[in-house]
């Protein structure tokens, strides 16, 4: 018993001892340069165990610091990643919840309260947000996705085109900026590559790599998708049959040959190149271009040859990333005095599928994808070599950021500071599973919503759309390739419920009442994040654009639909439509209603169809507007505050078949739909 009492005694004062040795990190204001890149995956960098590839200079982040064993994004996709950076939190919290989302910048973020406490702050390369970055004193961003060469950057002084490729710009401009800076103060640089985002186009010192030999497949090349949801066979990123051969692969068409699909925007690449970059290009690709139209190969051997010049032009943008992340490595090192005072972040704001399951892009919740590569070194302060296995999440990175900077983290932050982590701490009190959320839907790529639940053995999914609803159960230790889900075997039912009650928490406790709104009153619905029931009528927060929420039946002859709709306030208000559909729903909608940021009273669809009229009105007040449908006049009239717009329906319209609220990306209160 005394013997035990002292063993006991002994490793507690020898654990404070070794915590008071510790020097805490925490509010020690070092310099903080996160390097982000787009859409690369771990399974693409050496550190992390590739198969395929060397990255030295990413690797001697490792080597002299953290290697994030598990790290996830909570939302696979370029924007939200990038808004979760900002603010710390997952996507419905910060509202970003998809692409082509606009980033309400009057939110606290990662960038404003760094410079609040005397940080210089610079945003260098893909931004992707949409609205202007706030709380940087400095920002070249590219526009949009950007463009690989000779790629144009928005300023606060307007737009400027930089001739070269764009890796090597972001890092020129990132070295500049750091070499301008005032030395006395601390700093935030984010440098954020393109690449190596589709389509995938090295710079040519890059050319070289990869000319000799195939590279390996991954094993499920040929995955058949079988043992998982439907929806799996019915996505759109496939090498197979959605790759573009001259779009994505960057193989010429032939002469007068019709191009179709992305394809279509092969001229326009060529046409931005200099004569210079075009030659360099095809100096190093023309051979394999001429046997490739030689040989002609079909069928899997054409997917074979899809997936070496995918997957080598992918590693080459790699490699420029690498390459140029050498390139600050290098800068620290003839730059002592700052190094010593810098923590270098390595991440990217998604993981890839490099073929694995026949795919490229990424969305879906399996590893290939969740996991983001997340590296950090501080020689003399981060120990070197670690490699952990918590569960850290990016909604981590705002929190560390601002724990090392000593600004307390707010509240409603859902991330954790990492830095006990980088401290080498033991028995830190970690999280014991992560959230993921992803919404982007029928946008492009044709990956459903769903929202999960990972462990560090299991992972539970829920795709709740109602034409995808299932669920998926993976067992990561005897199935790591996820191709066998468990969700139904009665083995893991005790699993399954645990997970399922685990899911329900976690969304409680970050909040996410997204997701999951159809059910039986509203059985056809696409985009919409939330739908909550109101006093008198419904809440409906649409967060892509041509969003809809509709149900269903049928009504020959005139119908009168009248609402009253309530902009609410938000970052990205656009509009409010009472939608009506005849003939199948899914193919052909038209939309009446009000644009509240244009104040004008419109009728959008079948198609590209528009008309509209100036309202007199405030944008903000609620607004009556009557949608009156005559199948037999094949027309629809719209009419708000004494204004009307008229338009066609289609003619082969016999009765509606759904109606209900739409809106793009816009949250707005509607009354009950009166139609009679
Ligand atoms: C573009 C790409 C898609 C990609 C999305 C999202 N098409 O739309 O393949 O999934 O971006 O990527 S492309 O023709 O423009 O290359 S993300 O990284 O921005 O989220
Ligand atoms: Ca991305």
């Amino acid at each position: 018993m005394l013997r035990r009492l002292v063993f006991v005694l002994f490793g507690v004062l020898s654990g404070l001892a070794a915590l008071r040795a510790q020097e805490s990190l925490s509010g020690s204001r070092p310099n903080l340069i996160f390097v982000y890149s787009d859409d690369h995956a771990s399974h693409a960098i050496s550190a992390y165990g590739s198969r395929l590839n060397q990255t030295p200079s990413l690797d001697q982040i490792a080597a002299t610091g953290v290697l994030f064993r598990n790290a996830f994004c909570g939302n696979s996709l370029c924007g939200p990643a990038r808004a979760t950076i900002q603010t710390g939190k997952h996507s419905h919290a910060n509202g970003f919840m998809r692409n082509g989302n606009r980033f309400d910048s009057r939110q606290t973020t990662l960038a404003k309260l760094l410079h609040q406490v005397g940080y210089q702050t610079s945003i260098i390369g893909k931004w992707h947000l949409e609205s202007d970055p706030v709380g940087f004193d400095h920002w070249m961003v590219l526009p949009g996705q950007g463009q690989y060469y000779n790629p144009d950057f928005l300023t606060k002084d307007g737009r400027k085109r930089i001739e070269g490729h764009v890796s090597d710009i972001t890092m020129d401009l990132a070295l500049d900026w750091l070499r301008q800076r005032d030395g006395k103060r601390p700093f935030l640089l984010m440098c954020q590559f393109k690449a190596p985002h589709r389509n995938w186009m090295p710079a040519p010192a890059d050319f070289g790599l990869y000319r000799d030999g195939d590279l390996p497949e991954p094993p499920t090349l040929f995955d058949d998708h079988e043992g998982r949801v439907e929806a799996a066979k019915h996505q759109e990123m496939s090498i197979a049959q959605h790759m573009f051969l001259h779009y994505d692969l960057l193989v010429p068409p032939a002469e007068g040959e019709q191009l179709q699909g992305e394809d279509r925007a092969y001229p326009n690449i060529r046409a931005r190149m200099t004569q210079a970059q075009r030659d360099a290009w095809d100096a190093a690709y023309a051979a394999e271009d001429a046997a490739f139209a030689r040989e002609n190969p079909q069928g899997e051997a054409r997917v074979r040859w899809y997936y070496q010049r995918y997957i080598k032009n992918y590693l080459r943008c790699v490699a420029g990333v690498d390459r140029n992340v050498g390139r600050m490595l290098a800068w620290l090192d003839a730059n002592p005095e700052v190094k010593a005072n810098t923590l270098v972040v390595y991440c990217s704001d998604q993981g890839f599928y490099l073929g694995d399951h026949g795919w490229y892009d990424k969305r879906w919740m399996y590893e290939e994808s969740l996991r983001m590569p997340l590296l950090m070194s501080w020689p003399g302060k981060v120990a070197p070599g670690q490699d952990l296995q918590q569960l850290v999440q990016n909604i981590d990175v705002m929190p560390t950021f601002l724990d090392l900077a000593g600004v307390p983290v707010p509240a409603d932050v859902h991330g954790m500071s990492m830095v006990p982590l980088l401290e080498g701490r033991q028995n830190v009190r970690w999280r014991d599973a992560i959230y993921y959320h992803y919404y982007e839907s029928t946008a492009t790529h044709m990956v459903p919503a769903m929202y999960g639940v990972r462990t560090d053995r299991y992972k539970l999914v829920r795709y709740y759309e109602p034409q995808w609803d299932a669920w998926e159960l993976f067992d990561l230790q005897k199935d790591p390739a996820e191709l066998h889900s468990v969700a139904d075997d009665a083995a893991y039912a005790e699993v399954r419920a645990a997970l399922t009650k685990r899911l329900g928490e976690l969304r409680k406790q970050y909040g996410d009442d997204t997701g999951d709104v159809g059910g039986h009153e509203f059985p056809m619905l696409a985009g919409i994040a939330r739908a909550t029931r109101v006093d008198g009528g419904w809440r409906v927060w649409c967060n892509a654009n041509g969003s809809y929420l509709l149900r269903v039946g049928a009504r020959p002859g005139t119908s009168t639909l009248t609402t009253v709709m309530r902009p609410l306030d938000g970052g990205q208000l656009k509009n409010g439509f009472v939608v009506v559909a005849g003939g199948d729903p899914r193919a052909e909608k038209v939309r009446a209603g009000v644009e509240f940021g244009t104040r004008k009273l419109v009728v959008a669809g079948p198609g590209r169809a528009r008309a509209d009229v100036a309202l007199d009105w405030d944008g903000k007040s609620p607004i009556e507007v009557v949608v009156t449908v005559d199948l037999a006049a094949h027309t629809i009239v719209a009419e708000a505050l004494g204004e009307r717009v008229t338009a066609a329906v289609p003619a082969d319209w016999q009765q509606l078949t759904a109606w209900g609220y739409g809106g793009n990306n816009s949250e707005t209160e509607f009354t009950e739909l009166v139609v009679k």
